[in-house]
């Protein structure tokens, strides 16, 4: 742990950061607006870490400075604010270079952070399974990597650090090499860790193959309210919050439906904007439960500002993953809009999905027997019901082959296996 407690995303390090200042850039095609937007959400992932946020600026841009990221006189002003305001940590909206990093790190004295950084910060505090863990500090060691090069001693004075007997010092090549070879070697490690815990949800998933429910993932942006809608569905209490990154490890429940069709749901991991590609990698056990889902709900926060831009975030990620099951649109939080207002975002993020939009709201229970009609429907054509699987999809209770598929304790008797 004492190494992990030295990575630039590392929560010990968010912790110290009790003010920050933002920034961000707008330049080329990018419109300020769309600057704007990503601050407020970064604001928010401020928010989530426990930071307060003193100042934001959106910065224009004329060309990426390959040193400093911002041009000379942008990191002088920047530099000056942050001295007027007593040295708040800087958050930055774009991705930095390791160079550029280090060199914004040097000129103004404070800790910098890149988005991918704050993402990974949060993901080390939310983390709270075996599995969860290991993949995040893994995402961690790997985006240490790069960064090894610039001479960690400044950082180890700047972040306040005490660093172990061999970090101490000057960083000569060597150190940088060992330091290199210890990271690679943990990774290794990690690596095989992650492989025994991937075997237990294998054996999971298989029990849940083994079952013939149809199984149906909800996906979304963070915060779009998949939590509340697993509780809503199946009368649970997993964790939703009004934070980004509530939920980091997938939930699976059963569903009784109105058909008497019985299905597994599984709330997941949110998806962000750029989302950090160490994530990705060390997630992808994760969003395998996605992958192998029957049908997806794709749940849209239609309250948010960004509710389109996040849709199109949420569908390319999808796209990305090679998923394209059937899926229902679950559209959000109407409750939060005029009947008018929740009719136009329904109809202009249908016509994004290429969806039938149900409008919900998972927190007041509004739409929520549409929506199940709406995933009754797919799942019987995902796994249409044989006199064979007839008792188990509709099965008044649960058994133990059920229960072995689901994230849910099993006290009744197993039936024997066959
Ligand atoms: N007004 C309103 N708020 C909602 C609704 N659904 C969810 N919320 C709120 O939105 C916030 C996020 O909800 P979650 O269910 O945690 O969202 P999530 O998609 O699971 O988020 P992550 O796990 O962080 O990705 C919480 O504060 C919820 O109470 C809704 O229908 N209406
Ligand atoms: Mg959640």
């Amino acid at each position: 742990m004492a190494r992990q407690r030295r990575s630039g995303a590392d929560p010990g390090v968010a912790a110290t950061l009790d003010k920050v200042l933002i920034a961000g850039a707008f330049h080329g095609q990018r419109r300020r607006e769309q600057t704007e937007i990503e601050l407020d959400e970064l604001e928010e992932l401020a928010r989530t870490l426990g930071t307060s946020v003193v100042e934001r600026a959106a910065v224009a841009l004329r060309d990426i400075h390959p040193g400093t990221f911002f041009g000379s006189g942008t990191v002088e002003a920047l530099g000056a604010r942050i001295a007027e305001l007593g040295g708040p940590a800087a958050l930055i909206n774009d991705q930095l270079s390791p160079r550029q990093q280090r060199n914004l790190e040097e000129s103004w004295g404070v800790p910098v952070l890149d988005r991918t950084e704050v993402i990974l910060a949060i993901f080390a505090r939310r983390a709270r399974t075996a599995e969860g863990r290991v993949q995040v500090e893994m995402a961690q060691l790997e985006h240490q990597l790069p960064r090894l090069a610039g001479g960690w001693a400044h950082l180890e004075r700047q972040r306040g650090r005490v660093g172990t007997g061999s970090m101490r010092g000057g960083m000569g090549e060597k150190q940088i090499e060992v330091d290199r070879r210890l990271i690679n070697q943990k990774l290794r490690r990690l690596r095989q860790r992650l492989r025994e815990i991937e075997r237990q949800r294998t054996t999971r998933r298989t029990a849940r193959s083994a079952v013939p429910l149809a199984s149906c993932a909800l996906v979304g942006y963070t915060n779009a309210g998949k939590s509340t809608l697993l509780n809503r569905l199946t009368n649970s209490t997993v964790l939703a919050d009004d934070l980004l990154f509530a939920t980091l490890d997938p939930t699976s429940r059963l569903l009784g439906l109105s058909s008497g069709r019985r299905i597994i749901v599984t709330d997941t991991v949110g998806f962000i904007q750029s989302l950090p590609h160490e994530l990705v990698e060390a997630f992808a056990a994760t969003l395998e439960e996605v992958r192998e889902a029957h049908l997806l709900t794709i749940v849209v926060d239609a309250s948010h500002a960004d509710a389109e831009a996040q849709l199109e975030t949420v569908l390319a990620t999808l796209d990305e993953m090679g998923c394209d099951q059937p899926a229902v649109l679950a559209v959000n939080k109407v409750d939060r809009l005029g009947a008018a207002t929740a009719d136009d975002m329904a109809r202009r993020l249908g016509a994004i999905a290429g969806l039938p939009p149900v409008r919900i709201s998972a927190a007041r229970g509004t739409g929520i027997r549409e929506l199940r009609q709406a995933i009754d429907a797919l799942a019987a054509e995902a796994v249409p019901d044989t006199r064979a699987n007839r008792p188990i999809i509709a099965a008044g209770s649960f058994d133990g082959d059920v229960a072995e598929a689901i994230d849910q304790p099993f006290h009744g008797r197993r039936r024997a296996a066959s």
